[in-house]
Parts: structure tokens; sequence; C-alpha cells
């Protein structure tokens, strides 16, 4: 009876649900080998071309020019492959790395902005930073020297735990670098990483809303209600509005119309390297394409209600467009 108790006592999980603990544990460890192996040879990926720099375009609605460009990291491991974008943050974070990390990505964005200088002068460069670096005293010194060599304007993009660990720290220094001219924005807003409270609080210039309520707002009822809410929020607390995972030409007129400031997704472009970027910023067929407003759908249509949007199928149903 003592054995079975003992055995009970010891191999319990596993009998109660077979295989199930094994597979998580070994899903846990091949996890922490991957993020051990991406420690190891982050610095060196850095001092190599394996890690780079792609830029994505912010296209202003109203003024029917480009804002600015998204900075985005990529790895191409030469064993790995292409190494997802978060589990480098992730990795980075974890080991102590993100401030050399982020210096290294403002550095290169201040560098290649500077080779933009003398045609695209006016793009500001966005940079994605951790909510640990923006406690990080040191680490906000560097990055307002840097800024202040730049040759351009810079913008930071930020979430929610900017504020997480300490907030009057995150807030005096998020206060600085807006006195060094940064243009702060709330990132994937309304996903779930970004809350009313931030809102309050942030001295942000910009609010990003989170692809996952644009990629699909002309398929579903609540989503463009939803971007059209958001919009009329930021506008009420003085704030610009960036649409992201705009993927097609009937969600660029609806947001458009719906008075949102700036669009950036791969409707406009994916992200790219920066000889690619030069090439896109000068190709006329573009900004053609994208002030391209002939779409039939009038101002009134933007303030629908759920019920209204639902008596009528939806709200692809209005947008009329050649696609
Ligand atoms: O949340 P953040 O702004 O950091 O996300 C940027 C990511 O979104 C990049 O990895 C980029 O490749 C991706 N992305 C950019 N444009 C689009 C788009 O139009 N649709 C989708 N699904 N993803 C996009
Ligand atoms: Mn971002």
């Amino acid at each position: 009876m003592a054995q079975w108790a003992d055995l009970l006592g010891r191999f319990g999980g596993v009998l109660a649900r077979p295989g199930g603990d094994a597979v998580e544990r070994g899903r846990r460890r091949r996890l922490r080998q991957h993020r051990r192996l991406l420690q190891a040879e982050l610095p060196r990926a850095l001092a190599s071309s394996e890690i780079y720099l792609v830029y994505q375009p912010k296209f202003d609605l109203r003024a029917g020019r480009y804002d600015g460009v998204e900075t985005l990291l990529r790895w191409q491991h030469p064993s790995l492959g292409q190494v997802d974008r978060g589990s480098i943050i992730d990795t980075a974070e974890a080991s102590g790395q993100i401030h050399a990390l982020s210096l290294w990505i403002l550095g290169r964005a201040i560098d290649d902005q500077r080779s933009l200088l003398a045609r695209y002068g006016s793009l500001r460069f966005h940079v994605n930073i951790s909510g640990q670096s923006l406690a990080n005293d040191p680490f906000i010194d560097r990055a307002c020297a840097m800024i202040s060599g730049a040759s351009g304007a810079i913008g930071f993009e930020i979430t929610e735990t900017a504020f997480i660990a300490n907030p009057p720290a995150a807030l005096a220094n998020l206060n600085r670098l807006v006195a060094a001219g940064v243009r702060l924005s709330i990132d994937d807003y309304g996903s779930g990483h970004s809350s009313l409270a931030y809102l309050k609080e942030l001295p942000a210039d910009e609010l990003k809303i989170d692809k996952l309520f644009v990629s699909g707002m002309t398929s579903s009822n609540r989503d463009p209600l939803i971007v059209r809410s958001t919009i009329d929020l930021a506008h009420a607390l003085g704030l610009r509005v960036v649409a992201e995972g705009v993927e097609s030409r009937a969600t660029l007129a609806l947001l458009r119309v719906m008075g949102c400031d700036i669009a950036q997704g791969f409707y406009i472009s994916p992200a790219l390297p920066l000889v690619e970027l030069e090439r896109f910023l000068a190709n006329a067929e573009h900004l053609k394409r994208l002030n391209d407003t002939d779409i039939s759908l009038t101002p009134s249509r933007a303030f629908w209600t759920r019920a209204e949007v639902e008596s009528q199928g939806g709200v692809a149903d209005v947008l009329s467009t050649d696609e």
C-alpha cells in the first residue's frame, strides 16, 4: 500500500495526463537550448552582417507623402535561418544585452537616416525600444547623446512595459526623451499590451492601432467600429493615429475617410533593406497608387453603428473598389 502511494506520488502527474508533461518538458527544454544558443551568438551576429535592419514606410494620409519609417530588426542565422524578432528581443532582455542591442539599432538607424539626408531628410526614423531600457538611466543618457547628433527626427515606439518596473522613473526618462526631440508612439494599441491607463500618463505623440484590428477591417463588422472609435479617442487626446497592418486598398480608403493620420502595412510596403527603401521612395508610381482615392465611399458611411453595419451585411458592401 505504501509502495503504491509512493508510486502515485511520483508518477501521478504522468498517469493523469499520459505523455502530456513529458512533451511539455521537452518543448521547454528545446526553447531554453534555443535561447541559450541565441544568447551566446548575439554579440558575434551583431559584429557580422547576420543581424541587419529593415525599414517599413509610414504613409501620411492627409499630406499624401511618406511621414517616416519603422526600423525593424532581422537576423539571418547561418544554420537556424531567419530568427523570429520576438525571440531576439526576449533573449536580449533575459541576458542583459537589450540596452546594447537597442543602442546598436539606434546607431545604425541614425547612420542610415544620414545617408538619405540629401533626398529624404524629413523622414522620421522610428525605433522600437524595450521597457527595460526606458527604465535604465545610462541607456537614456547614451540615447539622448546619440540623438543630439542625428541628421533628422527620431521616434521611439514603446508599449506599456515601459511603465511596469518603476513608473515614476520611466516617466522622468520619457520626458527627457521628449525634451531631446524624440516623438513617442504607443505601440500595439488594443492588443493587450497597452491600455487606457497609459493614454492618460504617457507623454506620447502618436497611437498605433494594432494590426489585429486593421488587417480584417473590411471583412469584419466590429473591427471598423473599434478602429473608428479609437481614432476619435486618440484625436480627442491630441494624438496622431497610425494604423498598422494595412493590407488592401479598401482598408486604406476606409482609414482615410475615418480621419486616420498615418498608414503602415504590406499594401504600402513591406519592411525593406535601405537600398530597396531608397528605390521605393524614389518610385512615383507608389505615391500615385497610395494617393488614388478614386473609391466609392461617402464620408457619412464612416460613421456607422454596429446595428447599421450588421443590417447592411458588413462594411464590404458599401465599399466598391477595383482591387
Ligand atoms: O508591433 P510591431 O510594430 O513591432 O510589428 C511590426 C511587425 O508587423 C513586423 O514584423 C512586420 O513584418 C509586420 N507587418 C508589417 N506590415 C504588416 C501587414 O500589413 N500585415 C501583417 N500581418 N503584418 C505586418
Ligand atoms: Mn512597432
